[in-house]
């Protein structure tokens, strides 16, 4: 494979006259022949100088619409892609950008902040490390959470090789691997409906940290953990992005509508209600009618109250699952609307918790033969790197 590097207008180009398979790219593609599909969102952030005037020294100063319209900006070139991204970003807000100096490249900009020239609007993974040394603060704003867009441009023409369509596969379902100080993810590596939160967060190429409950030891029922989900179950997850509420979030699926919502690409439901009803019943006839019977505390309450033995727990495990599984069987196996996926070609809410079951369902070590549907659709998951970082045995804390 060749890699080339150019601004985004050079591998728009490029890609028109058909030079390239792909390009990656995140400013707006102008070539009339080339189809830009939505890959990535990165966070943008507003950073400068400890020392920079309009924070009166106060770091954590939050400067509203006006204060940001006073600043001197220090911009990408003219043309670059970067520069229109942010121009994207702000202007609805601030109108017009009162430039100050303007780089040929993110380096620059970034020493010329951390020389107290101007303000910056750039993306959060760039900076954090001069943020995380101090040399540059996150300027608190009034405005919105700004993000921009990365696009995979290919030409309308192009015939994709089963290589190549791996490779496009490869780039959108990608984990990202970076460490997070925002998103505080309570798990258990065999946890399914931590899965779920997890398929989503690598889907979405966001980081999260993550603080184990030993749903085993009973951690789940502790003092410390019932203040963050008082029904003692996980996942929880704390946004601890500064403003926002550190309430805990929890439920899987509240979850990541929250992540679908706050970092829309790629979507995990359908744009058509119709469709996002169906995905959203497939999903939750797995979470809500199936999953919930074979939890811990059910198999607890069972075994020490309701006379169950390992050899009657077993049964009853094998009796839901098989029960759920083969009620969206029917569905996914009758239905138009199921494609490479429980619905079309892209991963949605309804594969996460598909495969979210099959997961948990492996480490028991059961199996059914007559879910062909669910059984293939599984398969295709698991070829998304964003499932197979999810796997339980793939946490810490899982057997080895
Ligand atoms: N409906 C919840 C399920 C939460 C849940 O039951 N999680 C399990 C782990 S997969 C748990 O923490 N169980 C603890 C217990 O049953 O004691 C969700 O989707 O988040």
């Amino acid at each position: 494979m060749d890699v080339a590097i150019a601004n985004t207008g050079a591998v728009a180009a490029a890609v028109a006259r058909m030079e390239v398979d792909v390009g990656l790219v995140e400013g707006p593609c102008h070539e009339p022949d080339v189809v830009a599909q939505a890959w990535r969102e990165e966070e943008l952030v507003i950073v400068c100088a400890p020392s920079h005037p309009l924070l009166g020294g106060d770091p954590a100063r939050r400067l509203n619409v006006a204060a940001l319209r006073q600043a001197q900006w220090l911009l990408r070139e003219p043309g670059s892609g970067t520069r229109e991204a942010v121009e994207q970003a702000l202007q609805p807000h601030l109108h017009q950008l009162e430039e100050g100096l303007h780089f040929g490249g993110t380096e620059a900009i970034k020493q010329a902040a951390v020389e107290g020239l101007g303000l910056t609007c750039l993306s959060l993974f760039a900076v954090q490390d001069l943020v995380a040394l101090g040399r540059l603060v996150r300027v608190q704003t009034t405005l919105p959470r700004l993000a921009r867009r990365f696009w995979l441009l290919h030409h309308r023409r192009k015939q994709f090789s089963k290589s190549l369509a791996g490779f496009v596969d490869f780039c959108r379902y990608r984990p990202c691997m970076t460490a997070s100080d925002r998103f505080e993810l309570f798990s258990f590596w065999r946890s399914s409906a931590t899965y779920r939160v997890r398929v989503a967060f690598n889907l979405k190429g966001l980081a999260r940290r993550e603080t184990n409950v030993d749903i085993d030891a009973g951690e789940q029922h502790g003092e410390a953990f019932r203040r963050v989900n008082p029904l003692g179950g996980i996942p929880a997850l704390i946004d601890h992005e500064p403003g926002e509420s550190a309430l805990p979030m929890t439920q899987s699926l509240a979850i990541l509508e929250f992540l679908d919502e706050t970092h829309p690409l790629p979507p995990l439901l359908p744009a058509d209600p119709h469709g996002r009803a169906r995905v959203r019943s497939i999903a939750q006839m797995l979470t809500a009618d199936t999953h919930p019977l074979i939890t811990p505390r059910v198999r607890r309450y069972l075994t020490t109250t309701g006379g169950f033995d390992a050899d009657a727990w077993r049964a009853w495990q094998i009796q839901w699952f098989g029960a759920g599984l083969r009620a969206v069987e029917a569905h996914l196996a009758g239905e138009a609307a199921t494609g490479r996926f429980c619905h079309g070609d892209q991963p949605t809410q309804a594969d996460i918790c598909l495969a979210s079951l099959f997961t948990v369902m492996r480490v028991f070590k059961i199996a059914f033969d007559d879910i062909p549907t669910c059984t293939r659709i599984m398969a295709e998951c698991e070829q998304l790197e964003a499932f197979a970082a999810a796997d339980p045995m793939r946490q810490a804390g899982a057997p080895r």
